[in-house]
């Protein structure tokens, strides 16, 4: 009988995903749900035919050159790809694929969450009754600022920042889109979306603007100082795609000094660390922050895991992995 392949998974993953994998693969868990530390993750990719990577591991070039001879495919769970050094890989013959598609609609439900959650103080709202605060109402307190009609730029209109148009669309807000080129005119139309080919000049209109693009060497720090000055003052941002693509330490210092309104952020440069002077506007309820939760959904994250065992069983059979990253596409 054909040897099984060894494969690693660096994380904990839903449970039918894991049972299915060892079904299927001679397959090594990590039971403890840490993130593997660099030996680890050397010791990984030494031993493993495949390793099934997340966010939280950094496979750079040192990683994959510690490679063993066996390693053919780095099956990600998850979309963005920022992690893995997916130009080395390929230059070792190692395949790389990810999971796209089937965290669209959870992402994209967590980006308008986060813009109501600003726009509406909901987060600072809902703390009020559960510490005993709540004198009743009044005309006066705790008013936000009204979404229909307000314009929102999306920088990036790949598949989330277009989930993210319809839903906000239905909310009444303009759409305004940045990309490296126009969506299709159908998709345009039906979205009533105005294409800016001009980052800056977009910014400097927007009421809110949300990040849905990918990181990579193109996109960081996309969102610089420079740009974010651009913003109104009264404007809002959001981020659900990736901490680098905007200067973080920029963006906090402009909301500090009321240059930018407020923001909804997901994610961040150096998770899980986190710029304390953003966690302090966070405390002041100036700004929104999640733990990096955009995708997580128990539906979302069986999905994923159903999508990281159909490349590998793909791959191992000899055909085309469905998700393969290769370097032209970042
Ligand atoms: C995932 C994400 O939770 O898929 C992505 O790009 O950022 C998250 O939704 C994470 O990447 C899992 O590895």
């Amino acid at each position: 009988m054909k040897k099984r392949p060894v494969v690693v998974v660096t994380r904990r993953l839903p449970d039918a995903i894991e049972t299915r994998l060892r079904e299927l693969f001679d397959t090594r868990l990590n039971l403890e749900d840490k993130a593997l530390t660099r030996e680890a993750l050397v010791e990984a990719v030494k031993t493993a035919d495949v390793l099934v990577p997340t966010v939280t591991d950094e496979i750079d070039a040192g990683i994959i050159a510690e490679a063993g001879p066996n390693l053919k495919l780095i099956a990600n769970f998850g979309n963005g790809i920022d992690h893995v050094d997916v130009a080395t890989a390929h230059a070792r013959g190692i395949t790389v694929t990810n999971t796209p598609g089937v965290l669209t609609e959870d992402t994209a439900d967590m980006t308008m969450a986060l813009i109501m959650a600003v726009a509406r103080r909901i987060p600072e709202g809902a703390q009020v009754i559960p510490a005993g605060e709540w004198a009743g109402w009044s005309p006066t307190w705790m008013l936000g600022r009204r979404i229909t009609g307000k314009r929102l730029g999306i920088v990036g209109m790949g598949r989330i920042g277009q989930a993210l148009a319809r839903r906000a669309k239905a909310f009444g807000l303009q759409i305004h889109y940045h990309n490296r080129r126009h969506v299709p005119p159908r998709i345009e139309a039906e979205l009533e979306a105005t294409y800016w080919e001009s980052l800056d000049q977009m910014l400097a209109r927007m009421d809110i603007v949300s990040v849905n693009c990918p990181h990579t060497p193109a996109t960081y720090h996309l969102l610089s100082a420079r740009r974010l000055k651009l913003m109104k003052p009264t404007a809002i941002i959001v981020n659900t795609a990736r901490g680098e693509i905007i200067d973080e330490a920029a963006l906090t210092r402009l909301l500090e000094s009321g240059a930018i309104a407020g923001a909804g952020l997901d994610v961040f440069e150096e998770e899980p660390a986190v710029n304390p002077r953003l966690v302090k506007l966070a405390k002041q309820n100036k700004v929104v922050l999640l733990p990096h939760m955009g995708s997580a959904t128990y539906e979302g994250r069986i999905d994923m895991g159903e999508k990281v065992i159909v490349n590998i069983k793909a791959f191992i059979d000899g055909h085309k992995t469905p998700d393969r990253v290769l370097p032209s596409m970042l």
